[in-house]
């Protein structure tokens, strides 16, 4: 079967309308270039929804995938970029042999060359400036055991505070507002609460491009019967806003107003869940006099949003019965991102809609591993949902790890991506280890990401399977194993644990994340307190290191004690918590209305919505919220750059459906690459009559920042605003600047310090050929 469906031509495939949990009928979508002479099991990685697939090898190589019928997550189904992108794996131009800079030029050398350096380069930073001086930049792609590696190599092994991942750029704000209202990461529901729901919101997530699979899922309620009313929140006339009951378009950067507007409009009909809110919530009555003033005629004159539409949404958000809500980057890279997100979960909250069937809350991941950045503590965050300020957390990562607490950096929050990279710049950090992330597009502001990779006194390894726009900048390339390559576990935004078997072999000299990372610690000789090996004594594989981790996450909400390798090898993902209690994992969290936010459970004591200033153990402890949710009700703030006569439009950006990222495996798809092959301004058609510009004019867009040149594609926007892609650098189209990313700001959310990628000024000017 060579492919099932035309996905390029037919994103979402046809239509199987259902109604009732779990009872969206299976459909296998397949692609494949030549019969495999077997299958081999693993799930997609080219997005967060985790949708479980297998691999067909054919003479040791990649031949396609399949969607698994039995995985809880897409039923068989897979979205065009997981039915085309594997064929990256094949690409010819994949990294084979690590690289090494040598007069200026990057140079073919051996691992022991390339290793040894990398030893060499530590330890006299070490020696000179503490560990202090290294940093890690990571990804939300590589698998949970590498993580779990990273992290301890640089917790426990250097003791550096300086580790996260891109997911500070992609879903630092989801982790967030889950902490700020609930006390831990983790999202309350499941995908199958779709299969029942009677209503649906999504705001700032264009879930049909980004989530097809998911997508599919919905497509299908709204085509069975007692379909859902569906409200969506997006500036832009996405496919997603296309299918809405009530489509909100306000203007960029105003997401807390809406949200506002909508809750004072629940609460003032009284459309509340008075029992509750009363057992299990604090800060009521606060969260109501905030929303009190935001009006719908408010509402209206700051963001646009006519008010009988805003009652509209109100009233289907108030009166539905069960309701699952998602929240993706038009909030978290926006205004007020952290604020914004958990006026949804107040909003869940207030109605009580969520722990049971039919009611979710998604503050939806985007990057396929993202989760496990988390949960591993790759990111700003500790192993297992442990909290920095608790000292018996970081008492029980010492004993796991057997070293001395102090070991661990925990003096203050662990060093954010944002503020990595300004120590970079000012120069504390003189090396900068950046795998399974291409920051020379994906960063804000690219002139200064630029400048700050190719400063002299900073020493840069790039870990990844393709030369990159960052590879450019480098001092050390090593060349990575990538999905399908090698073994490893991870977790979609669902809970959902998946394993991926390794299917065919690297190229070349490429090795895994796992290997290089446990291969730096066996080179750094990092030991524990009773003068054994850190990692390398213990841990011989993956499975070892899952082993580890499943201890790690012991009692914690991620709990995996319950899976192993083989379990997950068994059937369909399995949702965490899993152990004893819930063999086969567990629906919702939450049931019951009992919060992980006790004083020595809890993962954060809390910030300042406002400020991010945060809060002690003192502080918290006097509130004692002791299992109950928090209601956080937050004013508006203008955005940090607003059009004025000099740069008078809003850019925002993002993405498209046929590409990932900054395109490193879907640009190889021949397939994906032909459906979407360059970049574009996206404009309306009064400000295309007004500037004199028609489809496919070049454009240059300037912002204070930079500027870039795109053909113009007109309409399906409102005006005032212009849509770019962020997916194009200048790595296989040099003639032109196109990366969206030369124009946006270095600012960030004071709580989630997510960058704000959504918003900013700028000015168009037609460029005559
Ligand atoms: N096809 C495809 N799918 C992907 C990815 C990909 O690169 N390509 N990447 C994955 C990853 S890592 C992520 S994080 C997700 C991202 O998934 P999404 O968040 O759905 O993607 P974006 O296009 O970045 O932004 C979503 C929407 O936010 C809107 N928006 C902009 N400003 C505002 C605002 O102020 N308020 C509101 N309410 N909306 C606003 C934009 O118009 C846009 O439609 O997608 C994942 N899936
Ligand atoms: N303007 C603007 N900018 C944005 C966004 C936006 O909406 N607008 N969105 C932001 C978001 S949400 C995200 S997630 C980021 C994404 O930005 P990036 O993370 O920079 O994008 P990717 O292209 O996914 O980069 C992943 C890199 O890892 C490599 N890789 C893949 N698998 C592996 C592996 O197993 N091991 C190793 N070592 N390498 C591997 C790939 O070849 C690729 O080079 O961009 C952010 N930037
Ligand atoms: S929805 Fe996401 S995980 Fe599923 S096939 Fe598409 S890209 Fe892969
Ligand atoms: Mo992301």
């Amino acid at each position: 079967m060579p492919e099932t469906r035309d996905s390029i031509t037919d994103i979402w495939g046809p239509r199987t309308g259902f109604e009732g949990q779990e009872q969206w009928p299976a459909r296998i979508d397949e692609h494949t270039t030549e019969a495999p002479d077997h299958w081999v099991q693993s799930a997609c990685v080219l997005c967060s929804n985790g949708c479980g697939v297998d691999i067909g090898v054919k003479d040791g190589r990649i031949v396609g995938v399949r969607g698994r019928a039995v995985d809880s997550v897409n039923h068989g189904r897979l979205g065009p970029k997981g039915l085309h992108g594997w064929v990256a794996n094949n690409s010819p131009d994949r990294l084979t042999k690590p690289l090494i800079r040598r007069n200026g030029q990057l140079e073919e050398a051996t691992w022991e060359e390339a290793m040894s350096l990398i030893v060499q380069k530590s330890k006299d930073l070490i020696a000179k400036h503490t560990s202090s001086s290294i940093g890690f930049y990571t990804s939300g792609q590589l698998f949970l055991e590498e993580y779990y590696a990273l992290a301890i190599v640089g917790k426990a092994g250097l003791g550096t505070p300086h580790m996260d991942g891109n997911t500070r750029l992609c879903t630092a704000t989801a982790a967030a507002a889950l902490k700020a209202s609930f006390g831990s990461d983790g999202q309350p529901g499941s995908y199958a609460d779709l299969d029942s729901t009677e209503a649906i919101l999504h705001v700032g997530h264009n879930i049909a491009s980004q989530q097809t699979v998911l997508w599919m899922r919905i497509l299908d309620r709204l085509a069975g019967p007692n379909p859902p009313k569906l409200v969506v929140i997006d500036p832009r006339r996405t496919y997603t806003a296309e299918k809405a009951t009530v489509h909100l378009a306000p203007r960029v950067g105003t997401n807390i107003p809406v949200m506002n507007g909508l809750l004072h409009l629940i609460i003032e009909a009284g459309h509340l869940n008075h029992a509750y809110i009363e057992a299990h919530t604090l800060g009521f009555e606060e969260l109501k006099k905030t929303v009190a003033k935001w009006t719908p005629d408010r509402v209206e004159r700051l963001t646009g949003v006519p008010a009988d539409k805003l009652r509209a949404a109100a009233d289907i958000l108030g009166t539905c019965k069960t309701l699952v809500s998602t929240v993706l980057q038009g909030v978290y890279q926006s205004m007020q991102a952290t604020a914004s997100a958990v006026q949804v979960n107040n909003l869940h909250l207030l109605r009580g809609l969520l722990g049971h069937d039919g009611s979710g809350i998604y503050q939806m991941n985007g990057q396929p591993t993202a989760q496990n950045t988390r949960e591993c503590g790759a990111d700003g965050d500790l192993p297992g949902f442990r909290n920095w300020g608790n000292e018996t957390h970081i008492q029980e990562l010492a004993d796991l790890w057997n070293v001395h607490p102090d070991q661990i950096p925990h003096w203050a929050p662990p060093t954010h991506a944002m503020q990595i990279w300004r120590y970079c710049e000012t120069g504390s950090i003189k090396m900068l280890w950046i795998s399974g992330t291409n920051p020379l597009v994906s960063m804000p502001d690219l002139a200064r990401a630029r400048k700050i990779l190719a400063k002299e006194d900073l020493f840069v390894i790039v870990q990844d399977a393709f030369l990159t726009e960052t590879t450019k900048y480098a001092d050390v390339v090593l060349p990575a194993a990538i999905w399908g390559e090698k073994t490893g576990c991870f977790t979609n935004v669902g809970r959902t644990v998946h394993i991926s078997h390794r299917a065919v072999n690297p190229p070349g000299e490429a090795r895994s994340d796992f290997d290089i990372f446990v291969d730096y610690s066996r080179r750094m000789d990092f030991r524990d307190q009773h003068g054994a090996p850190l990692l390398t004594s213990t841990w011989q594989t993956t499975e070892d290191a899952f082993n580890a981790w499943r201890e790690c996450t012991r009692g914690r909400p991620c709990d995996y004690t319950g899976m192993s390798y083989a379990k997950l090898s068994e059937g369909s993902g399995i949702q965490w918590p899993c152990n004893e209690e819930f063999p086969d994992g567990k629906k919702h969290l939450y049931e019951d209305g009992v919060f992980a936010t006790a004083t020595e459970y809890c993962e954060t004591y809390g910030e300042d919505l406002e400020t991010g200033a945060p809060r002690s153990k003192e502080e918290y402890q006097a509130i004692n919220p002791n299992g109950r949710a928090f209601l956080h009700g937050v004013d508006y703030e203008p955005p940090h750059e607003e059009p004025d006569e000099q740069y008078p439009l809003w850019l925002t950006t993002g993405r498209v459906v046929f590409h990932f990222h900054t395109r490193t495996k879907t640009g190889r798809s021949k397939a994906l690459q032909d459906a979407a092959p360059d970049s574009f301004v996206q404009l309306a058609t009064e400000d295309a009559a007004r500037y004199g510009i028609s489809e496919g004019d070049m454009v240059e867009v300037t912002s204070r920042r930079g500027r870039v040149l795109e053909p113009a594609r007109v309409g399906g926007i409102e005006p005032g605003l212009v849509f770019i892609p962020f997916h194009y650098g200048y790595w296989d189209k040099a003639d032109r600047p196109r990366a969206a990313n030369e124009l946006t700001l270095t600012e960030w959310d004071p709580v989630s310090k997510q960058p704000h990628f959504k918003y900013a000024a700028v000015k168009l000017r037609k460029v005559h050929a």
